[in-house]
């Protein structure tokens, strides 16, 4: 049986997503956030103390889109992954890790220092500096999406799961009214999915999110 370490809204989302979609039976382990310093035996388990930590048989990943294309390719295949023999196979895996690495890293620094340090460490330069950054690479991503429903081989797949949750980050820390008004369709599309109401319903009722706090 897979189990995954979650918080809730947190990047392992796209963990919890993912195994929705796959359908694959797992065992959730909620923490609240951050683990490293509330959930302290959390360390023995993943020395880095973030999350996602996903465990399946020998294998351990501490990469929430690389957990993606793992149970996709793993436990699905087409039509979640997109195979190497297909024509949208280099623009599937640009959008994968682009959602994790172009478009959430400058929010997290958003988030610390315009949200989660004490009042007198926050730095709203930085926060303001990354909140743009996001934005020009929001519009760099509206303009490479150009109108379509899904952002690889003209269908849904783990990338969009990857994208998704970098918009449902953006839109959880404030900017649902600044970004692109097309990826504000695109993330409704996406979330109208049954396999992403059932992750919301399976991290309710868990320990508190430090994101509940500062939902706009
Ligand atoms: N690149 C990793 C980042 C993992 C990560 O930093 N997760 C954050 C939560 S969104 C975390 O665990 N932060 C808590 C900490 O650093 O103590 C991924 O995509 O999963």
């Amino acid at each position: 049986m897979i189990t995954l370490y979650h918080c809730a809204d947190a990047r392992s989302f796209r963990a919890l997503w993912a195994l929705e979609e796959v359908g694959e039976p797992y065992e959730l382990k909620l923490l609240p956030f951050p683990p490293r310093f509330l959930a302290r035996e959390y360390l023995q388990i993943n020395p880095l103390g973030t999350i996602p930590y996903l465990i399946d048989s020998e294998t351990r990943m501490t990469e929430s889109a690389a957990i993606c294309q793992y149970l996709a390719e793993r436990y699905a295949g087409p039509p979640l992954a997109v195979t190497r023999d297909e024509p949208g196979y280099g623009v599937y895996l640009n959008a994968l890790h682009m959602g994790e690495a172009t478009l959430t890293f400058p929010q997290t620094l958003v988030l610390r220092y315009g949200f989660l340090e004490a009042p007198e460490k926050r730095l709203p330069q930085v926060a303001s500096d990354y909140k743009r950054w996001t934005l020009a690479r929001m519009k760099g991503l509206e303009t490479m999406l150009a109108g379509a429903e899904y952002s690889a081989a003209a269908r849904f797949t783990v990338a969009d799961i990857s994208v998704g949750y970098a918009i449902m980050l953006a839109r959880i820390i404030g900017m649902k009214d600044e970004i692109p008004p097309s990826l504000n369709v695109y993330y409704e599309r996406l979330s109208a999915r049954p396999s992403f109401q059932r992750a919301k319903a399976a991290q309710a009722g868990g320990p508190a999110s430090v994101l509940d706090g500062i939902l706009s």
